[in-house]
């Protein structure tokens, strides 16, 4: 399954390999990671922070020590639902978003209009947001605004490293400014619309989570705001299942990254994503460039690892 975009990124050279460290604030029921690392693609067209182009996380470090590294360990979104207020979420790219990086736009990464990115068709909406959070990049996310609800469901279930609480996370998220109350809850079984929910949901005012060092400057906003994540434990949610999705429920939440993240792939890991909880009107159809942007992805981490 070869393609001329998968063909092109395979040979883009890395035009800088990025880290980031900074304090750390522990706060109750967030993890507080350490640093990150990104990867600024070659061609992009903005390689100085703050960003208005795509940046690539390579790499998430908490104070226990566990780094989670984009081998494997980091794994986002193969569907997503808009459950609630879909004329306050739309997908959003950084303001100079486009292919010469060889990552363009997540509306264009499906074939869709970048121009209509306020659509509320669900199969449009679903499809781009689903995009966005199908990559690693930090300048692809959702803006919101007033509330809303949206779940995405991960390319791979997740499970707890460890049953008892502890400081490793199954689960980060990345948003812009730090204004905002969310509510994330787990998805463990259930339809895309009709998700079953880990018993515990957890609540954030993200202005406790931590600053990342990057700013990011998108589609919808004047000028550049500060990106800031967090990390959450299994236990969080209440549950020892596997973990294949959340659900956020947002007062205006800006979210541009929302991974799965293992510190070990090969044990917390499960592939085998139910198929109901597969939003039909978010997946492109078969051989579209969805999956072409995951193995792209793959392929960018071996070369910026090497
Ligand atoms: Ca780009
Ligand atoms: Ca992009
Ligand atoms: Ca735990
Ligand atoms: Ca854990």
């Amino acid at each position: 399954m070869f393609s001329p975009r998968m063909l092109s990124l395979q040979n883009i050279p890395i035009a800088a390999i990025i880290g980031t460290t900074f304090l750390h604030t522990l706060t109750a029921g967030i993890i507080a990671p350490t640093a990150i690392n990104y990867t600024v693609p070659a061609g992009s067209n903005d390689t100085t922070n703050p960003f208005t182009d795509d940046v690539f996380l390579d790499s998430i470090v908490f104070a226990s020590g566990t780094v989670y590294s984009a081998g494997g360990g980091i794994r986002g979104a193969v569907s997503s639902f808009v459950s609630l207020n879909r004329n306050n979420i739309n997908a959003e790219r950084g303001d100079n978003d486009d292919d010469s990086d060889g990552d363009t736009d997540p509306f264009t990464r499906v074939g869709l209009d970048p121009m209509n990115y306020e659509s509320t068709d669900p199969s449009f909406q679903d499809r781009s947001i689903t995009s966005a959070f199908s990559t690693r990049s930090l300048v692809e996310g959702v803006d919101g605004e007033s509330l809303y609800r949206f779940n995405i469901i991960f390319n791979a279930g997740i499970s707890d490293n460890d049953a008892g609480v502890d400081s490793m996370p199954e689960v980060v998220l990345f948003e812009r400014g730090n204004n905002d109350t969310t509510t994330v809850k787990a998805i463990i079984g259930g339809t895309y619309n009709a998700p079953v929910y880990a018993p515990l949901s957890t609540t954030i005012n993200s202005g406790n989570l931590t600053y990342t060092g990057l700013d990011i400057d998108t589609y919808e906003i004047g000028s550049a705001q500060s990106l800031n994540a967090g990390g959450f434990d299994a236990n969080d949610f209440g549950t020892t299942s596997t973990i294949w999705g959340l659900e956020i429920e947002s007062n205006g939440g800006d979210f541009y990254g929302v991974f799965a993240v293992a510190e070990d792939p090969s044990t917390q890991l499960d592939s085998n994503v139910p198929q109901a909880l597969i939003n039909p009107d978010a997946v492109p159809e078969p051989h579209t460039s969805m999956f072409i942007g995951i193995t792209s992805l793959c392929l960018l981490c071996r070369r910026s690892r090497k």
